[in-house]
């Protein structure tokens, strides 16, 4: 008994060291962000007040990220089943995270469609995959900018028209700390592209995967979303963050808008009795172009191949998620290196996930998530 309290003292020390060694190096972080900020901004205080707070966070966040990814390295695997005759979508699947995954699925022998802005990026990246040596599979490209939710309407007929089940669904397009920008429908683009696209992209092909999932194997939807999640909030009073505009604030907000819905809507499949499984997943930290806006990506650049986990590494967790046999009864779980991991705690508040649903059908101008059914 002392014996164990012993130790669990030692090892809350070792955490505390750790925490507070993260604290400095983020503080430090904040403080040449705050001067940058403040040289560049020199007007509104409270907003660069808030800025930097973020600012802390995020170094804090990232930080521990990368870590956590060196530690649960060898839990960051994956089972790649046969899955012939399955067919998935992959939305930003032309580069990135998005084409390891798109590879990884036609590694299973899956037929996968990527969603993607310029069809001839998906192409591209069709014949690469073929070039690396990767044979099985049916792979298609289909236009789809998540900029634009006619576009995402006009995905989904096409898809309709094409395709009667759909077995897995991967929202994994999106983009990061970008300036502020409205898209043609009035959104905030992180918002818009990473978050309202994807709520009705799902909505719109329910049927489908519907039809994809059967009681001995359900279909899937797996939400790339990230542990910036973590630090968001659902800013309703102002959803644009507009005229105060902290973009890593943005990014955040829709990155936990993605993960809030993963657990009460795999209880709502459950009791709609759909063959369906829900997962949100953190990729870790991974060396993409997503980094291009950010000072560590202009300044440091060669630092993030060493530091950062590759494409596929990333990709796994989200493979994990989209075909692993392990996660077959787990639906509605947040996974990180292919661990159930802890999610913000506001995902469990109802009441911002109930303002939140309706504030996003009416933002797609749907009437009920489920009516496609
Ligand atoms: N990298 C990380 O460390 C990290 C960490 C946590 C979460 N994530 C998440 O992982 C996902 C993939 O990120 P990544 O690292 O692979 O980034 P990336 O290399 O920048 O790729 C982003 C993908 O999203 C697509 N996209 C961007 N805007 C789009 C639009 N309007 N319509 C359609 N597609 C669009 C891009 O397509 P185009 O070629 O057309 O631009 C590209 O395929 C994102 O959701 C990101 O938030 C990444
Ligand atoms: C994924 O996020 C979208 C919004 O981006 C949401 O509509 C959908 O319910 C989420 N699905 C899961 C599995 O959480
Ligand atoms: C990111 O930066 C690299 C060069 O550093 C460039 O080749 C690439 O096209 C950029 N990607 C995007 C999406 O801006
Ligand atoms: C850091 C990390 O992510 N490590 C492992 C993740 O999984 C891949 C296999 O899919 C390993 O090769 C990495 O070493």
């Amino acid at each position: 008994m002392l014996q164990r309290s012993y130790t669990n003292r030692i090892a809350y020390l070792g955490r505390r060291k750790i925490k507070n060694m993260l604290l400095l190096f983020g503080s430090t972080c904040a403080l040449v962000a705050g001067i940058l900020i403040y040289t560049k901004s020199r007007k509104n205080w409270p907003l660069v007040f808030h800025e930097i707070l973020y600012e802390i966070k995020y170094n804090v966040l990232g930080s521990k990220g990368l870590i956590i990814d060196r530690l649960e390295a060898r839990y960051n695997k994956t089972d790649m089943p046969r899955k012939t005759g399955k067919i998935a979508i992959v939305t930003g699947g032309s580069r990135g995270i998005g084409a390891t995954v798109v590879k990884m699925l036609l590694q299973c022998d899956m037929e996968v469609i990527i969603a993607c802005r310029a069809p001839a990026a998906g192409e591209k990246a069709i014949r690469e995959i073929r070039k690396s040596g990767v044979n099985d599979g049916i792979a298609k490209v289909y236009e789809l900018d998540n900029a634009d939710l006619n576009s995402v309407r006009r995905f989904a007929d096409c898809i309709k028209r094409d395709y009667s089940r759909i077995d897995v669904l991967v929202n994994n397009a999106g983009i990061m700390f970008t300036p502020y920008a409205e898209t043609k429908d009035g959104f905030e683009q992180q918002w818009a592209i990473n978050y309202l696209s994807h709520f009705l992209l799902t909505s719109l092909l329910l049927p489908l995967l519907k039809n994809g999932g059967s009681p001995s194997e359900c279909a899937r939807v797996v939400n790339v979303s990230s542990c910036a999640h973590l630090v968001g909030i659902i800013n309703f009073e102002n959803i644009n963050y507009k005229e105060q505009f902290i973009t890593s604030a943005a990014y955040a907000q829709s990155k936990l808008a993605q993960v809030m819905f993963t657990k009460s809507l795999q209880q709502l499949f459950t009791e709609k009795q759909l063959h369906i499984k829900t997962y949100a997943v953190h990729p870790g930290i991974v060396n993409t172009d997503l980094f291009n806006d950010t000072l560590l990506s202009k300044y440091f650049k060669w630092l993030l191949p060493l530091i950062f986990k590759t494409p596929t590494e990333g990709a796994t967790p989200i493979v994990y998620a989209a075909v692993s046999k392990s996660v077959e009864e787990r639906g509605g779980i947040y996974i990180s290196n292919c661990k159930e991991s802890p999610v913000n705690p506001l995902v469990s508040d109802a009441s911002i996930l109930d303002r939140l649903f309706e504030l996003s059908l009416k933002q797609v101008r749907l009437n009920d998530f489920f009516q496609e059914l």
